[in-house]
């Protein structure tokens, strides 16, 4: 049994279609000012591990927009509350380069255990528009072969996503040690 220590349901969901057993701990942790989401991550681990006894996984994820040097990064979150996907898409008015990718590390360990850490990427591209209703947070304007992760299942999601890809590869490394 693992605890997924997250504030985020909509994450929480995708990570449990790949774990199975997760338990979700909305804790929070202090997500530092730092430049990475791996800064996070490792000091996130830090906190959380000292303060449940068992096996603990965190997860920090952000969209990066090239046309803006990788903005909101980072930040996503806060961006996500505060300007929203509208203020998104009013930023890249007028832009045709609208390329952006979305990033995932997920940290885990076990009492005891040095944290191992797992890096997960997707690319696309910001839309003209919001469509779709599925996932959370950015998902309607984040486009990927035409149509946006709001659009797509959770199966559909988690065979391409960011978090997919941090979370597949823990598992895997959790059951070659088995
Ligand atoms: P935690 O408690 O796990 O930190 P959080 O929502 O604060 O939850 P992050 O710090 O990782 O999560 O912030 C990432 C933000 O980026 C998140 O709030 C979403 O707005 C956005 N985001 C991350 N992954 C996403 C995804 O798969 N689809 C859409 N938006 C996503």
């Amino acid at each position: 049994m693992i605890y997924f220590v997250t504030s985020n349901k909509g994450k929480f969901v995708e990570a449990q279609a790949i774990f199975g057993d997760l338990v979700q701990k909305n804790i929070g942790y202090n997500e530092l000012q730092v430049d990475t989401l791996e800064e996070v991550v490792d000091f996130g681990m830090e906190e959380v591990m000292a303060r449940l006894k068992g096996s603990v996984m965190i997860e920090d994820a952000g969209m990066f927009i090239d046309c803006v040097k990788g903005f909101p990064g980072v930040y996503s979150a806060y961006v996500q509350k505060t300007i929203g996907n509208s203020g998104i898409l009013r930023l890249m008015e007028g832009t045709d380069n609208r390329g952006a990718a979305f990033k995932s590390v997920v940290g885990y360990a076990e009492p005891g255990m040095e944290p191992v850490v797992f890096k997960g990427e997707l690319k696309g591209d910001i839309g003209f528009e919001p469509r779709g209703t599925g996932g959370f947070g950015y998902d309607p304007i984040f486009y990927v072969n035409g149509k946006s992760l709001a659009e797509m299942s959770l199966e559909e999601k988690n065979r391409i996503s960011h978090r997919a890809g941090s979370m597949k590869a823990l598992k895997q490394w959790l059951e070659s040690r088995r």
